[in-house]
């Protein structure tokens, strides 16, 4: 006897990181409805707690981008956004129930299609969680897919992504994304800002990796970013400090193939001390701490 697939109706929703509801291509309906009053007070609190660090520790690029998330006291619609974002850069975002396989990742940055968690955390994980939520996503990633530059980095990360995948190098383009799109840092006149949304939407970290002496701030280069492994569930030992979204776009855009080829069988670099040669950006003199 087929077993009937399971339907949620409007107010139940399935379990956190199902993926009963998931598409082929792991895309799913965001069913905005289903969300609680808890659920948007939760995201406004988030919000207006990180929001309230951006300026002098934000990139300019996401603070002139922020506010298109939409209103600031409930979880925004997601096709609401992808109208903004289409126009601005050709983006929009995507439902999908939570991590997806590289493979199916990958193809949808490729496709100037950002994947956003439709799930949000709990009150009791407000401070961290382990995997991304729909505030991570939402606040961390799509402001600074309204920069032109950034934008076709993300999709040229996602088709170098699809080649690796065939090329077994997936581990060096997660690095890649770790210290670029999740943890990087950029350096301005007015001293180092961050653009990485792992960093953006950290209660902590955003203040830790700006102004704590504890990090190293190494210039990015390539080779070592690829080499250097991260840490998931820490702050971090290294951060990569960019100069321009066209730095990081240029660095990137060539094939990757011969460098796989010549980074091969080679060791992997401390991500707690420096190599002969390497100067750590200073940190910031400490940024107002928010009030
Ligand atoms: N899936 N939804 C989602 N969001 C991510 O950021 C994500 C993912 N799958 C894989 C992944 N990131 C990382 O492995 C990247 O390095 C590719
Ligand atoms: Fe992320």
């Amino acid at each position: 006897m087929p077993v009937a697939p399971v339907t949620y109706g409007a107010s139940e929703r399935p379990p956190r990181g199902s993926y009963e509801e998931a598409r082929d291509d792991y895309t799913c309906d965001q069913h905005w409805e289903r969300y609680t009053p808890l659920e948007h007070a939760t995201y406004a609190r988030l919000l207006a707690r990180q929001i309230k660090q951006a300026p002098g520790q934000a990139c300019d690029e996401f603070i002139a981008s922020v506010d298109k998330l939409g209103p600031s006291d409930r979880i925004p619609r997601f096709d609401a956004i992808s109208t903004a974002l289409r126009q601005a850069t050709g983006w929009e975002v995507v439902a999908v129930p939570g991590l997806i396989p590289e493979h199916a990742f990958f193809s949808l940055l490729a496709e100037r299609r950002f994947p956003v968690t439709t799930w949000l955390r709990l009150p009791e994980e407000f401070d961290y969680i382990v995997e991304p939520d729909v505030f991570h996503d939402l606040y961390g990633h799509v402001p600074l897919l309204f920069d032109p530059v950034f934008a076709d980095y993300m999709q040229a990360f996602g088709r170098g992504g699809l080649k690796a995948h065939g090329l077994q190098a997936l581990e060096y383009l997660a690095r890649l994304y770790w210290y670029t799109v999740e943890f990087g840092l950029i350096s301005t006149p007015h001293g180092l800002r961050v653009y990485g949304a792992g960093v953006l939407s950290s209660v902590g970290e955003i203040h830790y990796a700006l102004t704590s002496p504890k990090p190293q701030r190494l210039a990015f280069d390539l080779k070592r970013v690829l080499l250097t492994p991260y840490k998931i569930d820490h702050y971090q030992s290294s951060y990569f400090v960019v100069d321009s979204f066209d730095q990081l776009f240029a660095a990137t855009a060539p094939d990757f193939a011969p460098l796989y080829a010549e980074l091969n069988g080679q060791a992997r670099l401390p991500n707690d001390a420096m190599l002969g040669g390497e100067r750590s950006y200073p940190p910031n003199i400490s940024n107002p701490r928010p009030n």
